[in-house]
């Protein structure tokens, strides 16, 4: 078996045994090339921000593809799904095609966001996939709106919201999460805590450790899981979601991951050792969910390998795409950024605190 970027491969390291029944042989299966195919795109996508094809903002999550695909594997397609701006796998797994995502990095017209948006703005409104947000926490009061909507119209949807750890000292963290205990809003918030916010790990910036515990003062359900393992994640997750669809409850979620390139692309990790690096990497996602596929009998290393050659050449195949993309056109520029057609111009825009417009 060909390792990608983790390149331990101790076969001892296995999903937790209980959750890994609840999930299943065909469920597991999945997870595995879903994570795979997350992988193989962003190593694909590292290679082309290193050639100069993409450039700005470029935040890859590999190390975490378990948070979000044992997540997705909870939810339903009607679900909506927010989160920020380390967002490739999120909107990878919800629908937005690796050529999509690709010709978005490298700011393509045929980019899921028109290339308007980059690597911290993926959208797929149809999927339910509400981006993709660059400041910090931001999004969560959205979360909180989109499960305001589903209560509202009594839709039976459920919305899931990421956010890293370093968004649990924002006061939008603490507004939203008190309106969706108080409104019994049916949203899950998931903490993706990889231990560091930028180059501040979590200790120096965090009264507490226990992240989950502050679900507490929010009178919600919380919990804690081991998001490198994709099955527990899910079934901590379907838990949350169930109590969201069922009983109309918020829950927060703090699921313990890592990260192992650095913050963004221009981040050499200078915080952070080596060794603690490469022993984060024995728990990795996707050998503990292919470890146990084999173990149990569920796949074979050849069947495998054979993801990851699918996953390379879809990854190989999404760069194609987006190189021979066009770029948006200059004389375009202002167009997709706010909703069209927009509802004023500025001739006929009144203010209306202004005393001299306002309509009485
Ligand atoms: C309000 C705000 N303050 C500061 C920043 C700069 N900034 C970008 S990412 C980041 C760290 C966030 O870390 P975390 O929430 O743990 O997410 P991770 O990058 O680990 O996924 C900061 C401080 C920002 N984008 N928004
Ligand atoms: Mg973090």
């Amino acid at each position: 078996m060909s390792k990608p970027e983790a390149t331990a491969a101790d076969a001892t390291a296995l999903c937790d045994a209980k959750a890994t029944e609840q999930v299943g042989k065909k469920r597991l299966r999945l997870f595995a090339e879903q994570m795979r195919r997350i992988r193989r795109f962003e190593e694909r996508a590292a290679r082309e921000y290193a050639s100069g094809r993409i450039s700005g903002f470029c935040h890859l999550y590999i190390g975490q593809e378990a948070v979000a695909v044992g997540a997705n594997g909870a939810t339903e397609a009607h679900d909506h799904v927010i989160t920020a701006y380390r967002d490739h796998g999120h909107a990878l797994i919800r629908g937005v095609s690796q050529r999509a995502a690709m010709a978005e990095l490298m700011g393509k017209v045929t980019g899921c966001a028109r290339g308007r948006g980059g690597s911290m703005h993926m959208f797929a409104k149809d999927e339910g996939f509400h981006g993709g947000h660059g400041i910090v926490g931001a999004h969560i009061p959205l979360a909180a709106g989109f499960g305001f909507a589903s209560k509202y119209r009594d839709a039976g949807e459920v919305t899931i919201c990421f956010f890293g750890e370093g968004a649990l000292n924002q006061g939008a963290f603490y507004e939203s999460l008190n309106l969706a205990s108080l409104w019994d809003l049916p949203v899950v918030f998931i903490c993706e805590n990889n231990g560091y916010a930028m180059g501040t790990a979590l200790e120096r910036a965090s009264a507490v450790s226990d992240l989950y515990t502050k679900a507490d003062a929010f009178g919600m359900a919380g919990a804690m899981v081991d998001g490198m393992d994709v099955t527990l994640t899910w079934e901590c997750v379907k838990e949350a979601a169930d109590r969201a669809r069922n009983e109309s409850r918020p829950t927060f979620i703090e699921a313990r991951c890592y990260r192992y390139r650095g913050h963004s692309m221009s981040d050499p990790a200078k915080y952070r050792t080596r060794a603690e690096v490469q022993e984060r990497k024995q728990h990795d996602p996707l050998l503990l969910a292919e470890n146990t596929l084999v173990h149990k009998g569920w796949a074979t290393a050849e069947e495998i390998d054979a993801w990851d050659k699918t996953a390379k050449e879809q990854a190989a195949d999404a760069s194609d795409f987006a190189i021979a993309s066009p770029e948006p056109d200059l004389k375009d520029l202002g167009e997709y950024v706010y909703a069209e057609p927009l509802q004023w111009t500025p001739d006929r825009y009144t203010f209306p605190h202004d005393p001299a417009t306002r309509e009485h």
